[in-house]
């Protein structure tokens, strides 16, 4: 799985995955109702897509998705196996990204294992349940290894510290060490504040600001209000804003033969070998160059013959959004 949803109990998790899916699951006034995981996949609409179908009279598109799933509320001391235990710790290890809900409504009707509305302090205890996961698992292998037991020890003592920017420092060092374990708090996360109507303005921008120096990406959604007058273009809408919050971008494939266009999703500033390598493992080992358009550039002007605006680029070229790539490959 891909992308998970993540956070505190009862903060609306299982909401916004319904919202984003339109699957009915499992959204009810206690801790813990979700215990098993929702998973779906979630289509990327992008309008680029229509357009350039409608330019180039093709009847075959195949949209982005993003393989969502669901996970079960986290609390104080789940990694020591505290309310649902570990379990949501494997599935949260199997994800690349993970968005973090964050309880900003007020309605006192819903339960609330807090009993404060503080969007920081949530994201402070789920951080260190990661983390708290992370150390345990150095420490187990401290005890089992031969080998690099000082710079385990090393890390482990950063990671103790608790502070994510050094955490992210000594990972980056010692990258060759680190690979293996595939840490929970290494994960990109991208935090979403669940607010309503009785969120201040002031308290949103206090919020806002605290995330902004952190350099971390939020976004304030009142996901019931959202659910409850669902319009469609709305929800595409978000799709499309988490898509490129999770670090996507789109880039694009034409086969004329079958008349089809296809988008592919990479993570931002990533090289035109690494995108060939989406569509076929082999390719990334055999491109040459790759020939690019920006499909901003055949929408704007209806370019229907599009062969002689291509740019040649070499294998290092870094894949810009809405790019139309041909990859040209040695046999
Ligand atoms: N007032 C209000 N209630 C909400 C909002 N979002 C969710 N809820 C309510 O909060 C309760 C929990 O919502 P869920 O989506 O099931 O929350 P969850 O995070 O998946 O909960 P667990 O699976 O138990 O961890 C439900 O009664 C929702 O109707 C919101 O934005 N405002
Ligand atoms: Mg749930």
């Amino acid at each position: 799985m891909e992308c998970g949803i993540i956070g505190l109990p009862n903060v609306g998790k299982s909401s916004l995955f319904s919202l984003l899916s339109n699957i009915k699951v499992l959204i009810k006034n206690y801790p813990f109702s979700t215990i098993t995981p929702n998973k779906s996949i979630i289509n990327v609409y992008d309008d680029r897509l229509i357009k350039l179908s409608k330019i180039f009279n093709f009847n075959k598109l195949q949209y982005n998705y993003i393989n969502l799933i669901d996970i079960a509320g986290i609390i104080k001391n789940s990694y020591k196996g505290k309310g649902l235990g570990n379990m949501f710790l494997s599935y949260i290890r199997n994800t690349k990204i993970l968005i973090n809900i964050l309880r900003f409504f007020y309605n006192k009707k819903i339960i609330n294992i807090n009993n404060i509305i503080d969007p920081i302090y949530e994201k402070k205890i789920i951080l260190n349940e990661l983390i708290m996961k992370d150390i345990e698992i150095i420490e187990k292998n401290i005890k089992i290894k031969k080998n690099n037991i000082n710079k385990l020890n090393k890390i482990l003592k950063i990671f103790k510290k608790k502070n994510k920017n050094d955490i992210i420092k000594i990972c980056n060092d010692e990258k060759k060490i680190i690979k293996q374990f595939n840490f929970l708090c290494l994960k990109p996360i991208f935090y979403i504040c669940n607010i309503d109507k009785y969120t201040k303005r002031d308290e949103i921008l206090f919020i806002k600001e605290y995330f902004n120096k952190k350099k971390e990406k939020i976004l304030f959604l009142n996901i019931k209000d959202i659910r409850k007058n669902k319009s469609k273009k709305k929800i595409k809408k978000l799709i499309n804003k988490i898509y490129y919050k999770l670090n996507y971008n789109t880039f694009f494939t034409i086969d004329n033969k079958k008349k089809q266009i296809c988008s592919w999703k990479i993570k931002k500033n990533s090289y035109a070998y690494k995108a060939s390598d989406r569509i076929h493992s082999t390719f990334s080992k055999r491109i040459i160059k790759v020939e690019v358009i920006n499909s901003k550039k055949i929408i704007k002007n209806k370019i229907i013959n599009y062969k002689k605006f291509l740019s040649i680029k070499n294998k290092y070229y870094i894949v810009k959004d809405g790019d139309i790539l041909f990859f040209k490959l040695k046999k």
